[in-house]
């Protein structure tokens, strides 16, 4: 049977969220609410049939719990204090595990309450997609102070990997002992990594990640994501220790059949626009295509990235449908 999840399933598109996110207008304490955070995982569920909720949280909670000053601003998304390449303070020995108490009991709460059938996923930044939020301070479209720095401070800058690294176990670490079923690393602006250094900067941290993890007696799935990394999968999908793999919609499953990891399991890949429009004759057509590609395989069906703020209900629907039926006939 496929499993089927969604990317972003519990933010933006539910009118209903808008509600629950109106009771806190600041996003950090949104997040550190146990409450609210309970409200949004289970939002989702009680419109879907989905096999897992996502616990409610944000991956710039690590930064904030690193004291990087990060604030949330209606309409023009996150921000928080650049790091200068090179400033000596790297910002170690924070206990950050204490700050994000509330996740930890949220979690411990949901997976009391969820049906056992429902798995629970706790999730983390990759050191990469941290590192690029807290040199550019914000969002950015090419990441060029970030990739600036790796070229000239680079000592510097695989220290800062380092130290996010044990952050990260750390958090996930604390997830899959609240109750976790499965923990997830999004590395979703790994494609902006300069090839030479995919290595460096994205499967070895993420490899040693798992490694502590292993070593802490967590044995919990892991779920990589590697966002349009493109070629770069395959390298990761044998060496970042990850016991899946997830895709963006521009990966071809019939080059991830062939050339990625046979031993671990895929997920993905429905692009998350064919969702938006109210009638389009590819959608079921692409499901299916999905679903026959990965016939007999170990996959996990989602979208290639997060639901939209404008994506229907009704799509989201229908593809489950497609997926349950699907389910049926195999
Ligand atoms: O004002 C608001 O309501 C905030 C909007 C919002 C929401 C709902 C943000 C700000 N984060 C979230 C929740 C969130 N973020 C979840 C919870 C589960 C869910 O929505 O179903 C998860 C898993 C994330 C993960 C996340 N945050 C990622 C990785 C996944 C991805 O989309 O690539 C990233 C890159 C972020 C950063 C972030 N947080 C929020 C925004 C707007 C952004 C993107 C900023 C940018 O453009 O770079």
């Amino acid at each position: 049977e496929t499993p089927i999840w969604f990317l972003r399933q519990a933010g933006r598109h539910i009118p209903e969220y808008f509600k629950i996110r109106k009771k806190e207008a600041n996003f950090i304490k949104f997040c550190l609410n146990e409450e609210l955070i309970i409200e949004s995982t289970q939002l989702p569920l009680k419109y879907y049939d989905l096999d897992a909720a996502i616990i409610f949280s944000d991956i710039l909670m690590i930064p904030w719990a690193m004291n990087r000053n990060v604030q949330f601003t209606k309409n023009h998304g996150p921000s928080m204090k650049p790091m200068i390449p090179g400033e000596t303070k790297i910002l170690k020995n924070i206990c950050i595990v204490s700050k994000l108490e509330p996740l930890k009991n949220s979690i411990t709460y949901l997976r009391n309450s969820l049906p056992k059938s429902t798995g629970l996923i706790g999730f983390a930044g990759a050191p990469w997609t941290l590192a690029c939020y807290m040199i550019e301070g914000k969002g950015s479209k090419d990441f060029i102070n970030t990739r600036k720095a790796l070229w000239s401070s680079h000592k510097w800058f695989m220290e800062l990997i380092e130290t996010l690294i044990i952050y990260i176990a750390d958090i996930l670490e604390m997830q899959a002992k609240a109750g976790a079923d499965i923990l997830m690393i999004f590395d979703s602006w790994s494609h902006m990594i300069p090839n030479s250094f995919f290595n460096k900067c994205a499967i070895r941290p993420t490899a040693r990640i798992v490694d502590i993890l292993r070593s802490r007696n967590i044995s919990l799935p892991v779920i990589g994501f590697p966002f349009k990394a493109g070629a770069s999968i395959e390298k990761y999908s044998f060496e970042s220790k990850v016991d899946c793999v997830a895709l963006d919609w521009s990966v071809d499953l019939n080059w991830a059949i062939m050339n990625l990891n046979k031993d671990i399991a895929i997920q993905g890949n429905l692009d998350p626009a064919s969702l938006i429009p109210s009638q389009s004759i590819y959608l079921r057509k692409s499901v299916n295509n999905i679903l026959d590609i990965m016939k007999d395989k170990r996959f996990i069906f989602n979208v290639g990235h997060g639901l939209t703020p404008d994506c229907k209900i009704d799509n989201v629907k229908e593809v489950i449908k497609i997926v349950k039926k699907y389910n049926g006939k195999i």
